[in-house]
């Protein structure tokens, strides 16, 4: 079975912003405070890391999330994911096909994909795709090669024409969540601001409560 899941505040963990040089403890114990805070998914994400370093990281917030019934879900690397027995894997528009992903991880992981335009949008598989991922939605210093802005207006344009539960990224703090709730997101995902704030615990919970998200 597929495991259930709740985009409601949907944490991108990038190592090197959460727990840093401390290393996976420390990040796992970032991402356990984020989930005391509200946060109801988490997406592990690390860009600049080697394999071995991803499968490390994968096996420990694993093992933090499952008690919690909290979904991890891999960016990209597939073969982590199936060998930590991930809930997910999260593609981009220059990953592999989601058809393909979802060839290779079976009927019974979450597959989310990234979009950030209509055209995009149009073409997501309905049948194979479990969640999209809209963004960015404003500037963020955090993924550097991100698509354009997409801006709250054009975004709240296309959560009016979106088949599939859709998480806003990028950009997203305190002050915004509620209007992306409003323009008819299911949920925000953030990296800065929960990863690399002082207080994790503290920065989810205020999320939580300016989008008066309530859980599922
Ligand atoms: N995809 C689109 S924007 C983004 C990703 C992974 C980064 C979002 O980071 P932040 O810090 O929440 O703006």
């Amino acid at each position: 079975m597929k495991p259930i899941f709740n985009l409601s505040l949907y944490l991108v963990l990038d190592p090197d912003l959460c727990g840093g040089e401390q290393g996976m403890v420390a990040t796992a114990l970032a991402a356990l405070a984020a989930v005391a805070g509200g946060v109801t998914i988490v997406q592990l994400r690390a860009p600049k890391w080697k394999k071995r370093q991803w499968v490390s990281a994968a096996f420990a917030l694993k093992a933090a999330l499952d008690p919690l019934n909290i979904p991890l879900i891999i960016n990209d690397h597939i073969d982590v994911a199936l060998l930590v027995d991930a809930a997910g894997v999260h593609v981009g528009q220059q990953d592999i096909a989601p058809e393909m992903a979802r060839q290779l991880i079976g009927p019974n992981k979450i597959l989310g994909l990234s979009t950030s335009n209509a055209g995009q949008m149009a073409a997501v598989p309905l049948d194979i795709v479990d969640y999209i991922g809209v963004g960015p939605v404003f500037a963020t210093g955090t993924k550097l090669d991100a698509s354009p802005v997409i801006g709250l207006e054009e975004f709240a344009l296309l959560m009016q024409i979106k088949s599939l539960p859709a998480v806003a990224i990028g950009g997203i703090g305190l002050g915004r969540v509620a209007a992306l709730r409003a323009a008819g997101a299911d949920g925000v995902a953030v990296v800065s601001a929960i990863c690399g704030q002082a207080n994790p615990q503290q920065a989810a919970q205020a999320l939580r409560l300016e989008g008066e998200i309530s859980d599922v």
